[in-house]
């Protein structure tokens, strides 16, 4: 499986400090709030407060190519921001989980290389980010588009984050079709949609499929891959994929109809798969 696309700190490095703003932004694109759209990707109601407020750990993992600066950080105050009660461990790794369980908390959050998951320890719930932010992005796409029921979306890329988007996707009724250079990774998501009883239409020629769609999940680490001239008035994207996959001059046409961010989606939508 091609390694998803590693942050760096430039990614990061803003997040806590545009929360604000940038659920502002969400209310005027989707007239819902980060946790109002995490909530809806995870089928639960909000309520003002949580009943159970559980304490929230997230853990610095030095394995691999190790530390993101600024990463834990953000993390925890997207956390933070929607209402939990979260810490960063002063221990990395194995420490981290140790200190984390010891202090009570319920939710760990860590990301290694290849995965960044969140786990509920009490209930043994999982939510890998991918999956999470697949479904948070068609949650935002959804109330975005008034609705999915019978429209045709098409999704690009089909790793983690485009199987989570396409699944999600088939939750809320929309006609599928899925673009991945490729070939072979849109034929396995395709029979996996199959064995439960969707059936998505694979597009084997970007342009043409671009040109045929209005609403788009750009799931894959490309840049320049939705261009000006894909762009109508109609076109609606999310747009999980890092970096953004659409045409600088693009991103200018669609200042209302453009969901993309580096993780504030995903981790949202994480934590209210595990509570
Ligand atoms: C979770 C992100 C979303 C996109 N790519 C994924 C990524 O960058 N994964 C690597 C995360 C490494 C974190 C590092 C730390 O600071 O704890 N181990």
């Amino acid at each position: 499986m091609i390694g998803l696309t590693r942050l760096k700190e430039d990614d990061v490095v803003e997040i806590a400090s545009t929360l604000e703003e940038y659920n502002a932004d969400l209310v005027r694109m989707t007239g819902c709030s980060l946790r109002e759209i995490a909530a809806h990707a995870v089928g639960k109601v909000v309520s003002g407060g949580y009943v159970q407020n559980p304490k929230v750990a997230v853990i610095p993992m030095t394995c691999g190519q190790g530390i993101i600066k600024g990463f834990v950080e953000s993390v925890a105050s997207i956390i933070d921001y929607l209402g939990f009660d979260v810490v960063i461990t002063n221990s990395r790794d194995a420490g981290g989980v140790a200190e984390a369980v010891q202090n009570s908390s319920e939710i760990l959050f860590m990301a290694d290389d290849d995965r960044f998951v969140a786990v509920n320890v009490r209930t043994g719930k999982v939510s890998d980010n991918g999956d999470a932010t697949g479904k948070g992005y068609v949650s935002g796409l959804e109330l975005m588009c008034h609705g999915l029921m019978r429209k045709k979306v098409l999704v690009i890329g089909a790793g983690p984050v485009g199987t989570g988007a396409a699944l999600a996707l088939m939750h809320f009724g929309a006609e599928v079709s899925i673009y991945d250079i490729d070939l072979s990774a849109s034929q396995r998501l395709s029979g996996r949609l199959l064995k439960q009883g969707y059936s998505v239409k694979i597009e084997t020629d970007l342009d043409g499929a671009l040109g045929r769609h209005s609403i788009l999940v750009d799931a894959c680490p490309a840049e320049d891959v939705i261009l000006l001239r894909h762009i109508t008035g109609d076109t609606r994207i999310a747009a999980p994929g890092i970096p953004l996959g659409v045409q600088a001059t693009g991103v200018e046409q669609l200042p209302k109809r453009l969901l993309h961010d580096p993780l504030q989606i995903g981790v949202a939508t994480m934590i209210f798969d595990v509570l």
